[in-house]
């Protein structure tokens, strides 16, 4: 045990983006423990905090993207645009860790190296790399689903005299393009908002494109401010709606059939929603992701968009070369990047057929042996999504078990929000959790709020550990899997839902596909019966 009774908290949590401020807020000022918060970087905003790419900006519309557990922070913060650019989000929670006074209890800079239950104290025993030792009844971690960095292992990369960026770990005072080379590898949400952005600064860009995406356009604009007095009159509709509808949006799927709606009346709706832009556009049918025809029809409506929009045939074809059906994979919004194909100074590689083979002192080289002279590399090359954030913290549960070795065949948990063999660990977001299939400010406060009403029953009871049973677990599992299987999602075999884009990784799919409203059902259900599927002792 630590030898000072500072370092002795009730609940440790790692990581101060929206989850863990909310969860500290919940167990600070709600159950009134002694918490504090373990934070890597130096302020609060989590995945936001080192997502500082050129270009990016959330792709759930702002006045959905905050916190909806108070009406008075809601209705404080006016947003200025349709969908919030970065140094955006970082003012809003910024503003929020400051209204609820959160910074105290969160420690910056200090990363965590690993955890491990001690059973005969029974609590949480974290190390971190530079601030010592903690240890804590609960271990709660807001790690969030896409903060571990996946940077293929190219050879030569070492070698290379240029400079090269992961876009998940943005330099702070920012990347100078003027007059540069530029590489970006990815063509994912990230690839998508940095391309045109870069395209304007460098002297030239080369995006290397792996897999092609689908993508609608964003239709940012500043917002009125009819619509910001609107969204706080509204309040209560808006944060009801969050709650009632599959994906955590404002906005449900309408009740209509792709396949029993007439062909012009299917292309005078798309028309419409391709106007209106927005992640709204997959919401015209409700028959997408669970009918190849259907899905058909959208993806032949967004490939026609995009050869009309990019004027050189060959680079429409290869931006159209889709390998998934429409919206199986993370879908994208984007702001004018297929018209950035447009600019003399941008350029297309497919590196599919020929791969990237090796990073050189001068670029890169693909297996067709073409060399591309290169001054800054950007990977945009994504995440060891969902699981990744996880497994790298060094969790060992009991009798020495690592979370790593539990989960070599694939995440497993009970509703995403506990691990057999790890008393007191709670997942915010966590692996067979909706997490990234919603709108997550609305995922991330439904596990708070379950995990400390958790919390609540343990010592209302006067029990000291929680964690879920074998055979909730395995029930659970099969659960998931079933979710992903009456949907298209699990066709997508190049997706990061499954694991696909880090060598190695198991093939399973990561989150639950059931719908956030199912899924808070479930969680209720499991609650009314008296925490079922956990053993409380
Ligand atoms: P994504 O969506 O995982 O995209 C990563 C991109 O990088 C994707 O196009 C990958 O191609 C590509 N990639 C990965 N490894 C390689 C290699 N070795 N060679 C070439 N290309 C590669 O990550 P993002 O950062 O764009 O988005 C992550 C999430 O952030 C997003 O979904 C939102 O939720 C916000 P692939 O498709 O695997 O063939």
């Amino acid at each position: 045990m630590p030898e000072t009774s500072e370092a002795q908290f009730d609940a440790i949590v790692i990581g101060a983006g929206f989850a863990g401020m909310y969860q500290l807020h919940l167990l600070r000022d709600k159950l009134g423990l002694k918490v504090r918060v373990l934070e890597q970087g130096s302020g609060v905003g989590g995945t936001w905090y080192w997502n500082r790419y050129p270009g990016a900006r959330c792709d759930t519309e702002s006045h959905a993207y905050c916190y909806t557990f108070s009406e008075s922070l809601y209705c404080s913060w006016d947003w200025s645009e349709r969908y919030p650019e970065q140094p955006e989000i970082m003012r809003y929670l910024n503003f929020a860790a400051d209204q609820l006074d959160l910074k105290k209890d969160i420690q910056f800079d200090t990363r965590v190296s690993g955890a491990s239950w001690d059973e005969d104290v029974r609590c949480w025993r974290i190390m971190t790399e530079n601030h010592g030792e903690y240890t804590a009844r609960f271990l709660i971690t807001a790690v969030g689903c896409l903060s571990a960095a996946n940077i293929p292992n190219f050879k030569g990369l070492d070698s290379f005299k240029g400079q090269w960026i992961h876009t998940g770990s943005w330099p702070q005072d920012g990347v100078d393009f003027s007059g540069k080379r530029v590489g970006l590898i990815g063509t994912g949400s990230t690839g998508v908002q940095a391309t045109p952005v870069i395209a304007k600064e460098a002297d030239h860009l080369t995006v290397f494109q792996r897999t092609p995406n689908y993508s609608v356009p964003a239709r940012n604009a500043p917002l009125t401010e009819d619509f910001k007095r609107s969204v706080h009159k509204n309040f209560e509709e808006i944060a009801r709606n969050m709650k009632a509808t599959t994906n955590g949006h404002p906005w449900g799927v309408e009740n209509r059939r792709a396949v029993e709606t007439s062909a012009d009346e299917q292309e005078r709706l798309l028309e419409a929603a391709w106007q209106v832009g927005g992640m709204q556009f997959r919401a015209v049918f409700n028959d997408i992701m669970v009918d190849e025809a259907a899905n058909k029809v959208m993806a032949d409506f967004v490939t026609r968009k995009i050869r009309e929009t990019v004027k050189d045939p060959i680079t429409a074809e290869k931006l159209t070369a889709f390998d998934h059906h429409y919206s199986t994979k993370r879908p994208i919004i984007d702001s004018h990047y297929f018209e950035t194909y447009n600019r003399e100074n941008v350029s297309l590689v497919d590196v599919k057929e020929a791969p990237i083979e090796e990073i050189t002192p001068r670029g890169l080289r693909t297996s067709d042996g073409t060399e591309y002279d290169l001054d800054i590399i950007v990977f945009a090359t994504g995440y060891d999504g969902v699981t990744g954030p996880l497994t790298r913290l060094n969790l060992i549960g009991r009798d020495g078990l690592s979370l790593g070795d539990v989960w070599q065949e694939g995440p497993k948990t009970y509703l995403g929000l506990q691990v057999e063999g790890f008393p007191n660990l709670f997942t915010i977001t966590g692996p067979q959790s909706p997490s990234v299939l919603t709108n997550m400010p609305v995922a991330i406060e439904q596990h708070a709020e379950w995990i400390a009403n958790a919390i609540t029953h343990i010592d209302q009871i006067g029990a000291s550990c929680m964690e879920p049973t074998s055979t909730a677990v395995n029930e659970w599992e099969t659960q998931v899997q079933k979710a992903a299987q009456a949907t298209l999602l699990i066709t997508a075999k190049s997706s990061w839902y499954l694991g696909a884009n880090v060598p190695g990784k198991p093939r399973v799919f990561l989150p639950y596909a059931g719908g956030m409203a199912r899924y808070r059902d479930i969680c209720e259900d499991v609650v009314e019966q008296n925490y079922k599927g956990f053993k409380v002792a």
